[in-house]
């Protein structure tokens, strides 16, 4: 018993940076998202874009159900889909980023849709988004508004 006890105070320090280093790595976000902006519009324009890399960092799939932003009325997720030489914009339900894989939204491409902006943003604006997992999950994220290279 007094053995037991020695060894458990002996371990309960390197227990303790266990659990911490383990603490560490469950607040690492299995999803990772990175060069997010959008581009700045005419004030004229009543729809933005935003894009932004997706990391799944994670051995499980992950899915977006849901965007909010409380800087626009609505946001959407939308695919481009050609048919007959048109290009048209289709509204998705989710975004799926399959295990250990990173999804590009980029112009031309899946992308998020903002739709109706509070306010006219300017290069340099901040636009916060909050994407919500369909594990209730949820991630607040700040896209820069940035001038088209172009
Ligand atoms: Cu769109």
């Amino acid at each position: 018993m007094t053995f037991s006890f020695r060894f458990a105070r002996l371990f309960f320090p390197a227990l303790c940076l266990l659990f911490a280093a383990v603490g560490v790595q469950a607040a690492t976000p299995a999803l990772s998202v990175s060069r997010a902006w959008s581009p700045e519009a005419p004030p004229v324009v009543k729809v933005l874009a935003a894009y932004m890399l997706l990391e799944n960092r994670s051995d499980a799939d992950i899915t977006i159900k849901a965007i909010h932003s409380p800087d626009v009325d609505s946001v959407e997720i939308h695919s481009i889909r050609a048919k007959d030489g048109m290009m048209s914009m289709v509204k998705q339900d989710h975004l799926r980023i399959p295990a250990g894989k990173t999804l590009s939204l980029q112009p031309g491409e899946i992308h998020i849709m903002l739709i109706g902006p509070h306010k006219i943003f300017r290069d340099g604006d901040l636009i916060s988004l909050t994407l919500t997992l369909d594990n209730g999950e949820q991630q607040q994220i700040d896209v820069p508004v940035r001038k088209r290279d172009f």
